[in-house]
């Protein structure tokens, strides 16, 4: 399986986020992306190629260019408001106040196209974001061209961030603008499979209300996890969309035996809408010692998981997301992708 990887992607590292009641380091590091290169190359996954750089009409497919904007100008915005470090956003607009407006200091564009205090950007953050976007992109034209699998090995993250708002250690939604170029390039219907212990909220807002992409999400219950606001069951897509989304909250401690059955369950969904391609946004904080999350997946687990994703029979692009266990982190994200090319 050929692997994308841009070097880029070590451009974005957060100072730090809010944790426990204090500021602490960062999960989402490049230690993460460094190590699940290590491991592919350690294994012979395939070949690891640079992602080609794509116009910023492919990021504009999916998101608001005011999103956009802003996270090429944030941080310098920032400095001429007389700050330093990294820009964060702190305020957002709260039921009552007014959301027609964007308001011209950089702090209120923050709080305006975001929605967490956990997803700072710095001075060079913006040129990992397009990298990570520009691999995904390169996976899916791989894909397009006749590739059976790729692994987009993204780093910072995605499926959190929604047309207009980042958050959730993401800024981009790469997964979704790699399905975009899918069916930009002719497939007719993509299916997404977030298996990443989150609800992949941006995912899912992004394509709520189409029939051509089909949104299914294994995460831990929103009424106990972040995003805590988006991801319930009887969140099933609405107009045209209406079916094309599946939740599957899951609770605290969940084990393989009862994720693999809702694996199952959402595989079979899969089959039934018929999908010219599959992603997968692949989250390793399923682990049992992931330090922000609570499954309990061992990691065999990922291996088999790989298999079973790969009884789909569709030609099948990997994007990578979470996963904070930082020193098993190359082995459950690569066990995910040997388990699928060895079924
Ligand atoms: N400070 C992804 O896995 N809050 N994002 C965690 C600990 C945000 C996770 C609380 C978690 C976001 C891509
Ligand atoms: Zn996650």
């Amino acid at each position: 399986m050929k692997i994308i990887f841009s070097e880029d992607h070590e451009l974005h590292q957060s100072p730090g986020e809010l944790f426990l009641g204090g500021f602490t380091e960062a999960f989402e590091k490049p230690e993460r992306a460094r190590l699940v290169l290590a491991r592919a190359r350690e294994v012979g996954l395939g070949p690891v190629l640079a992602p080609e750089s794509f116009a910023l009409e492919a990021i504009t497919r999916i998101h608001d260019p005011a999103l956009v904007e802003l996270l090429q100008t944030a941080h310098a915005q920032w400095l001429a408001s007389g700050r330093s470090g990294a820009a964060y956003p702190y305020t957002w607009a709260a039921r009552g106040m007014r959301t027609d407006r964007v308001s011209k200091e950089i702090d209120g564009k923050l709080g305006f196209h975001s929605f967490d205090c956990g997803t700072p950007i710095t001075a060079t953050s913006w040129q990992a974001i397009k990298a990570s976007a520009d691999v995904a992109l390169t996976g899916a034209k791989l894909l397009n061209d006749g590739e059976e699998s790729a692994f987009a090995l993204c780093r910072p993250p995605g499926h959190h961030a929604t047309a207009s708002q980042f958050g959730g250690y993401c800024f981009l939604n790469n997964a979704a603008i790699a399905a975009q170029s899918l069916l930009d390039q002719g497939a007719k219907r993509v299916a997404i499979l977030d298996v990443d212990y989150h609800h992949g909220n941006g995912t899912q807002d992004i394509f709520y209300h189409r029939d051509d992409v089909l949104f299914v999400s294994l995460h831990g219950d929103p009424d106990q996890e972040f995003p805590y606001m988006l991801g319930f069951a009887d969140e099933t897509g609405a107009g045209a969309g209406e079916g094309c989304n599946v939740n599957y909250p899951l609770p605290w401690g969940t084990e393989w035996e009862n994720w693999s059955a809702a694996l199952e369950d959402g595989l079979q969904r899969i089959n039934a809408y018929a999908p010219d391609m599959v992603q997968v946004s692949l989250g390793v904080d399923t682990y049992k010692n992931d330090p922000i999350s609570h499954f309990k997946l061992e990691h065999e687990h990922f291996t088999r998981m790989g298999a079973r994703i790969k009884s789909l029979n569709r030609p099948t692009l990997f994007v990578m997301e979470g996963g904070y266990a930082v020193a098993e982190i190359g082995i459950n994200a690569v066990n995910v992708l040997t388990g699928f090319e060895a079924a």
